[in-house]
């Protein structure tokens, strides 16, 4: 009797880039089909390198959702968005995803992303918000463009908000994974993050939300407190932090009314991600400048 030859186990990472607001994130939560990074129609949302862990039948593939590369950077939390995105690429990746939005790339971005391919691993490039309306030919013209400049392993037209080729990126994807012995994480692991950090995560996804202009780019969120009692709500205490006393204004509203709203929404996605009660508590301070200080940007865990 002859036993029938299984595939060998195959794991890897995957790193997901793109502009901000391309739809990185979303494609993270879809291809995970659950909820991991916060998401926002505002531009440079992310602001960590965020491993999401899919376990499927034979492989382990580790999605890694980065900050959004921009073209040039005001300061030094955005250059240091840029290095968290580019070692993604550069140290961890067997495979890129390039996640680019129904729009020509300029000359500038095409050489950007190039760089990406000194990382030897292979690129597909995602053209996502398909669903959205194109002229006729508009998509043929930006595979194009993008095709001639990187020449990507594979290209798939897809979008992340309804899921549409998101199964065939996978399949790609997969497909790419070098082989493994084992997963590289214990099987059922979503990620390697712990709780608080999705919790702040959570308050900066309602601020993103519930605030306009220059708010929620100037806004750092540290959980000060996390403590949990078998048989009581557990005790968060959320610490945001803002550049200027306007933007403290802002947060905190007429009578409290704004930091109020903000505790009231946060606190509903917290205990629905936590799948428990929690008590929170948010206090605003302000750290002149904290975009600009390097000291800042470690303490508030932005830099390793
Ligand atoms: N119509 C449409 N909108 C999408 C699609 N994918 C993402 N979006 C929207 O685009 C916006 C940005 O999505 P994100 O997933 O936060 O984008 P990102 O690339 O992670 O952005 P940064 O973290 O800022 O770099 C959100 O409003 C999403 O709902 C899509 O396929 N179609
Ligand atoms: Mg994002």
């Amino acid at each position: 009797m002859t036993e029938t030859p299984t595939a060998p186990f195959k794991a890897g990472f995957v790193a997901i880039l793109g502009r901000p607001n391309a739809g990185k994130s979303t494609l993270v939560n879809a291809l995970l089909k659950q909820k991991l990074s916060i998401v926002s129609p505002k531009p440079q949302t992310t602001r960590h390198k965020i491993l999401g862990i899919l376990d499927g039948e034979g492989f382990q593939l580790c999605l890694l959702d980065t900050p959004g590369l921009l073209g040039d950077s005001k300061d030094k939390l955005q250059d240091t968005l840029r290095v968290t995105a580019k070692r993604a690429a550069h140290d961890d990746a067997d495979a890129i995803v390039l996640v680019v939005e129904s729009t020509l790339p300029d000359e500038k971005t095409l050489q950007e992303f190039g760089s990406l391919l000194r990382t030897g691993a292979p690129l597909i490039l995602a053209v996502n918000k398909i669903d959205l309306p194109a002229s006729p030919g508009k998509h043929d013209n930006i595979i194009k463009a993008y095709e001639t400049a990187l020449k990507p392993a594979a290209v798939v037209k897809m979008s992340a908000l309804t899921g549409a080729g998101v199964d065939e990126l996978m399949a790609k994807l997969v497909a790419l994974l070098p082989e493994s012995p084992e997963p590289l994480y214990e099987k059922g692991q979503l990620s390697d993050r712990y709780e608080r950090f999705f919790v702040a995560e959570l308050i900066r996804e309602q601020i993103f939300d519930q605030f306009q202009e220059e708010i929620p780019h100037a806004t750092a969120v540290v959980i000060e407190a996390f403590k949990e009692k078998s048989g009581q709500p557990d005790q968060i205490a959320a610490l945001l932090y803002v550049e200027r006393d306007g933007q403290k204004g802002i947060l905190v509203g007429q009578k409290g009314k704004a930091l109020k709203e903000l505790h009231d929404r946060s606190l509903k996605a917290i205990e629905e991600f936590l799948g428990r009660e929690a008590d929170l508590e948010i206090w605003v301070k302000v750290r002149h400048n904290w975009r600009k200080d390097l000291n800042a940007l470690k303490e508030f865990g932005y830099l390793p």
